[in-house]
């Protein structure tokens, strides 16, 4: 028996085990940086539609997956307002092109805690008690207690999803796998600042037998775990 999501490249998860007591749902980065006017994505003029794509299927994903009780992450890549954290060459190659982290822009310093950029857009916001992960680096996993919080909560399929898929998503699906958890990329639920990076950053997880774990659409997924 067990529930399946059809999903490439094998029905996720391998054990059947999709349940709302040992699946989490993370949102990565669905921050005004990333995906709205004036921040930092904006600023090094990439196309914003492309990474606003996932933002409804999003708000539909969320409703059904708190109306089931699954636990719903959030995470913000930001950095201290007195840069502390922010690495040198981080910062360098940031300003070669024209966005540099913690310099001012239209929505506030670019990627820094606090400002308005910084931000979880409002249509995704959290809710009281989903937890929020901030994180100064690509992966949700380095620097964090998100390792913790899972292990604690019994976790052991994790649903991503946000935005960059080919940078801060697929970090995080990589470390996540190393550390053997079940992981399901949403394809449309997810985005990145360029289209063929979009398209092979999904395909990318489908080597190997799912050298990374799975793909599949958010529509599949519902599916899944309304069945
Ligand atoms: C990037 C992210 N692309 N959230 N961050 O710098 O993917």
């Amino acid at each position: 028996m067990g529930r399946y999501v059809d999903a490439e490249p094998y029905p996720y998860p391998y054990n059947g085990e999709l349940r709302p007591d040992n699946t989490a749902l993370i949102v990565i980065d669905m921050q005004t940086d990333f995906c709205g006017e004036g921040g930092y994505v904006d600023k090094m003029g990439y196309d914003l539609s492309l990474t606003r794509a996932p933002i409804e299927p999003l708000k539909r994903l969320l409703g059904v997956m708190r109306s089931l009780g699954y636990t719903i992450m959030h995470t913000r890549e930001g950095h201290r307002p007195d840069l502390s954290d922010l690495p040198e060459n981080k910062r360098w190659r940031s300003r070669q092109i024209g966005a540099g982290i913690g310099d001012p822009g239209p929505c506030g310093k670019i990627l820094i805690r606090g400002e308005p950029g910084w931000n979880i857009i409002p249509e995704l916001a959290p809710l009281d008690g989903e937890i929020v992960i901030d994180k100064p680096g690509k992966g949700a996993f380095y620097a964090t207690d998100l390792d913790l919080l899972l292990r604690r909560l019994s976790i052991q399929n994790i649903i991503l999803t946000g935005i960059t898929t080919d940078v801060c998503v697929h970090t995080t699906m990589r470390e996540a796998n190393d550390r053997g958890y079940e992981c399901l990329m949403l394809s449309d639920c997810t985005g990145a600042t360029d289209y063929g990076n979009y398209l092979a950053a999904l395909k990318m997880i489908t080597m190997q037998g799912g050298v990374f774990g799975a793909v599949a659409t958010s529509t599949d997924f519902i599916e899944a775990i309304q069945r």
